[in-house]
């Protein structure tokens, strides 16, 4: 077998390989027969070596493991085996048992052995048994047979692994197959110890890294998991993985894992997004790293950034991926593909000679006063390189990205110079254009993508190309808003909205409900001076609020002119006269305590008939709740008191209320300047406000 650079070597076996390559691991829709045909030549043209059958949601790997393959599905296995083969690939076939298997029961080991038996009729010679994903608690057979869950995955392992005749490969996964799942670390974890101690030596571990998904996979944590395992580990890589997140495709190099980890790994195989096409990134660039030299030169110990590689540049990495994927996206040597490229793009279209299609008919030529026809600019090197950027890793945005949401973080902090002309204006118009153009630039690249004659790469990238052009699109009417210029139809913030407005489904409202919304983003704000969390309100915090309310009001006092302020209806809440309205209240909190409150009356009216004031109808119709908020003067970030308070607004919506309004005292200029960033608050004017008093109201 010819193989790469890295192939060759491994975990001080010597003679052994070390094996490298893909694991179809994921959950969701497994890949076509002929997507696994098409990435065997691929992997044998980089230099892979391996293939890991293994689709979570494929029936017969797990949840119907006991069942054999029909003959048709025996003549589609065996021919993907042979395809293995012939393009010197090794495929590896697993099945996942441990949904359901009894361990001590002598017929489930049986019906298992049976199973892999047929597989091997089928030609493969290399197994796998994963025990990753399943419950640890084992049934009272098990419980009596064994000592312990490890023993009894052992056990199953060691005789399928004899029965099969000792397999140069066979790969077991445990159960606690990264560091964060091992109690109470991977050192002193029992479970992991019984693996290593009775797992044959010729069964290899598969392992993720300190996590699930690793952000780094450091050289000291796989010297401690070998050693526990009494083996090296083949690393099961989830850096690429996406089936945990519909809105996320990661399109960046292979990174954060030193090339020293080499000689000291059994293998890597890498369990990528779960579309297919668009994990010519994630394969390139782990094989590029493969092929990194066995002896890199000398590196700086004072140098842990891993672009310090000596031996692997992600970036270079990544722009060789690149460079070769661009060249796929021009075949149409598939089903849809259109038959007249590449005559119809723009650079090589011709206005005299007529086109030939495929079947020799002359095409279509407008005349003089028609319709010129659609003609597509090609993609380019700049457009994949800005669509991994912004597609990049689970743990990191590209560079791209990352100036975009600093650019729009910046230009928002700064809006006031957009209409007022300050020291900044100049600097913001400035900025405000660099944003547009970047945006513009992810809608050119989504055009020359929609355009390109491969439609099996552009189909399997669609959805995510398609959330991201709508992403960029509100961010850019927001700033033309925020500029004055925006038309009503950019208005994030109308009354009536489109759908797209308002992104992410329930599965976005669920998560903008939670505290901790936000506080993972991968950009981050400045740094914060505290760490704030926000919980709903209980009957024992009324002590807390009160005492912010009188703090607050004396500070107010100090400021203002005359003595007396003026009463607002929220006072008796912020008192605790008055209860909130159920699930209608929330404290912020610091290091030091309660620091802010928000609170609601789903029913405004009791409130505001208690302090004498008349409220009319029309305006109750609008906003019949409402909410009070105050903070500490200490608390000096405002994103905190922003994600409390839209907590409060959701909770307020959930229980059916139309709107809401606020009363501030005129001279609380922090509030009345809190209220009026939020945007979704306007000053309304209702009929008997007292002469210090501001009303907002914002529509729910
Ligand atoms: C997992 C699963 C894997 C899944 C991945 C990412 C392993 C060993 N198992 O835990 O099937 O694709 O997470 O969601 O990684």
């Amino acid at each position: 077998m010819s193989k790469a650079g890295g192939a060759e070597r491994g975990s001080g076996a010597g003679t052994r390989r070390f094996i490298s390559g893909v694991v179809e691991g994921f959950y969701g829709r497994p890949w076509t027969m002929e997507q696994r045909t098409e990435l065997f030549k691929r992997e044998q043209k980089w230099g892979l070596n391996t293939y890991l059958y293994a689709p979570k949601d494929d029936y017969k790997h797990r949840m119907y493991w006991r069942d054999l393959y029909s003959a048709e599905e025996a003549e589609q296995l065996m021919a993907l085996i042979s395809a293995a083969k012939e393009h010197d690939v090794e495929f590896i076939y697993a099945i996942s048992p441990g949904l359901d298997i009894t361990f001590s029961n002598p017929k489930e080991v049986a019906t298992l052995k049976r199973k892999l038996d047929q597989v091997r009729e089928f030609g493969c010679r290399s197994f796998s048994l994963l025990f990753d994903d399943i419950e640890t608690e084992m049934c009272p057979a098990d419980k009596q047979a064994f000592s312990s869950f490890a023993h009894a995955q052992v056990a199953i392992t060691n005789d399928v692994y004899q029965h099969l005749g000792e397999p140069e490969t066979f790969l077991f996964c445990p159960t606690d197959y990264c560091a964060a799942f091992c109690t109470p670390n991977v050192s002193q974890s029992s479970y992991l110890n019984t693996v290593g101690e009775k797992l044959l030596p010729g069964v290899d571990v598969l392992w993720t890294g300190p996590k699930v998904v690793s952000h780094h996979i450091s050289v000291e944590s796989i010297d401690e998991v070998s050693s526990v395992l009494r083996r090296a580990p083949v690393i099961w890589d989830n850096i690429h993985a996406n089936d945990y997140d519909p809105q996320r495709l990661f399109l960046g190099p292979y990174k954060d894992r030193p090339t020293e980890l080499i000689p000291k790994l059994k293998g890597v195989l890498t369990n990528p997004n779960c579309e297919f096409y668009p994990n010519f990134v994630a394969i390139h660039t782990l094989a590029t790293w493969c092929k990194a030299p066995a002896e890199g030169g000398q590196r700086d110990v004072e140098m842990s950034d891993e672009e310090q590689d000596l031996c692997y540049s992600p970036q270079k990495a990544l722009t060789l991926a690149l460079t070769d994927w661009l060249q796929e996206f021009f075949n149409t040597d598939h089903p849809g593909g259109p038959s007249r490229h590449p005559a119809r793009l723009k650079k090589e279209a011709s206005d005299e000679e007529p086109m030939q299609t495929d079947l020799g008919e002359a095409t279509y030529v407008p005349g003089p006063k028609e319709n010129p026809l659609y003609t597509a600019e090609p993609l380019t090197l700049e457009d994949l390189n800005l669509l991994s950027e912004l597609f990049y890793l689970p743990y990191e945005h590209g560079a791209t990205a990352r100036t975009m949401l600093q650019e729009l973080d910046w230009l928002k902090n700064h809006s006031r110079a957009a209409t007022v002309q300050t020291d900044k204006t100049a600097e913001w118009c400035s900025r405000a254009q660099r944003f547009d153009d970047m945006c513009d630039a992810v809608v050119q690249m989504f055009n020359r993508l929609s355009n390109a004659p491969n439609r099996n790469i552009l189909y399997d990238l669609y959805n995510y190309i398609c959330d991201i052009k709508s992403g960029v699109g509100l961010a850019r009417a927001y700033v033309k808003t925020l500029r004055g210029h925006g038309q009503p139809s950019d208005q994030l913030m109308n009354d009536d909205p489109e759908p797209w407005g308002f992104r992410g489904g329930l599965s976005g409202e669920f998560q903008r409900l939670l505290p901790g919304h936000g506080n993972r983003d991968l950009f981050r704000h400045p740094p914060m001076t505290a760490v704030y969390s926000i919980r709903p309100y209980c009957p024992e915090d009324k002590g807390e609020v009160q005492r912010i309310f009188r703090e607050m009001q004396r500070a107010g006092e100090g400021k203002a002119s005359a003595m007396t302020q003026p009463e607002l209806i929220s006072d008796g809440l912020s008192a605790g006269e008055t209860s909130p309205s159920s699930q209608c209240g929330f404290v912020l909190e610091d290091e030091n305590g309660v620091c802010g409150y928000a609170l609601a009356l789903t029913d405004a009216k009791p409130a505001a008939a208690k302090v004498q004031r008349v409220i009319s109808d029309s305006v109750l119709k609008d906003f019949p709740s409402l909410v009070t908020m105050q903070l500490l003067p200490r608390v000096t970030d405002p994103a905190p008191a922003k994600r409390m308070i839209s907590s409060l607004l959701s909770s307020i919506r959930s229980s059916g209320s139309r709107g809401v309004f606020c009363e501030l005292r005129q001279d609380d200029r922090r509030m009345v300047d809190f209220y009026t960033k939020l945007g979704s608050f306007k000053t309304i004017k209702p009929a008997g406000l007292p002469q210090d008093v501001l009303a907002m109201g914002a529509s729910l």
